[in-house]
């Protein structure tokens, strides 16, 4: 029986954080669905990605882990995928830790550890620092 698991991001400036976090949730199951955050949505989240969607997800669907690519526009459509993809875990960094517990009455959901150190953030300051020669 296959173990279909499903994630949520924006995922832009592609790093060893995104990868990393996709393998683990990969691990847990067999199928890795991932609700891409649009353009309009960053907007509601108050970021403003350096990617397009569909940039972002062209870079996401090369990433071998991933199986299937969505739009996340809403908040609020993470239960109504769960049950329409038949998700059986719901998976994200633990700086989300404890943020999407009411899904737990419909699937598993678990928190894994972020990578630390790295963020779009602080690539971009990193960057903006950075003056080339
Ligand atoms: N992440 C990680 N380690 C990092 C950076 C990010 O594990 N160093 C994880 C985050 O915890 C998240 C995923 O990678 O689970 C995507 O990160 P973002 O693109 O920053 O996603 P976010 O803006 O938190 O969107 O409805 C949920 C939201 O869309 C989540």
């Amino acid at each position: 029986m296959s173990k279909r698991v499903i994630t949520y991001g924006t995922f832009d400036l592609y790093h060893i954080g995104h990868v990393r976090l996709l393998r683990r949730l990969k691990a847990l199951g067999d199928y890795l669905m991932v609700g891409l955050s649009s353009d309009e949505f960053n907007k509601v989240k108050g970021k403003k990605a350096f990617f397009s969607y569909e940039e972002r997800k062209e870079i996401l669907s090369s990433c071998k882990y991933v199986d299937e690519i969505f739009p996340e526009n809403t908040w609020e459509q993470k239960e109504a995928d769960i049950q329409k993809y038949h998700i059986d875990i719901f998976g994200m960094g633990d700086d989300w830790k404890g943020k999407f517990d009411a899904l737990s009455k419909i699937c598993e959901v678990v928190y894994l550890p972020r990578t630390e150190e790295i963020s779009t953030r602080e690539i971009k300051v990193a960057l903006s620092r950075f003056s080339p020669k």
